[in-house]
């Protein structure tokens, strides 16, 4: 079943945003499988971003990462990982379209509220980074009989 790492980043916790942020994730449907408040050091910070480590913007992000906890969870369901993508909206808020978490709460480049990961690799990297395996926690859900069809049930990758 298909799994994607959230960080409500620090803007997201100082804000008082993360109710309603992880509210619109679960009332999409996704189950929350892990979940905990962290502080992200800088060397958990360059684990996470390693793609950006040489970018211009690294410093500043490091610093903003690591300067107030996050909450972060995983999420598991049909398709996860890219339909969170389209919840989250584009990276700076400025171009993210309304309805989507940043269009609608985030003006910034970087203080955009939300890490979702791009693919399900770069998921099963991030959920290692962020998780023990023993903190997945399997269980399952009564109500997933209200959100698909029984077909849909039966493979809930695609
Ligand atoms: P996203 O996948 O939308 O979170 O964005 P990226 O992976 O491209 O970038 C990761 C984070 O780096 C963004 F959330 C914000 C920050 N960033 C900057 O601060 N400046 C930039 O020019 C690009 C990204």
């Amino acid at each position: 079943m298909q799994r994607t790492l959230i960080l409500l980043k620090p803007d997201c916790v100082e804000r008082r945003l993360a109710g309603t942020v992880l509210s619109r994730l679960e009332q999409k449907g996704f189950r929350i499988v892990a979940m905990k408040m962290l502080s992200v050091t800088e060397t958990l910070a360059r684990q996470h971003y390693a793609e950006h480590l040489e970018k211009s913007f690294f410093p500043q992000l490091q610093a903003y990462i690591t300067s107030n906890p996050v909450i972060a969870l995983v999420l598991e369901g049909r398709e996860v990982v890219a339909t969170v993508r389209k919840m989250v909206g584009a990276t700076n808020g400025i171009h993210a379209e309304p309805g989507t978490i940043r269009g609608d709460f985030a003006v910034s480049g970087q203080r955009n509220l939300v890490h979702a990961s791009d693919s399900e690799a770069s998921a099963q990297r991030e959920i290692a980074i962020f998780f023990q395996p023993e903190e997945l926690v399997e269980w399952k859900n009564p109500h997933d009989a209200l959100y698909l069809a029984p077909h849909e049930r039966d493979n809930l990758s695609h």
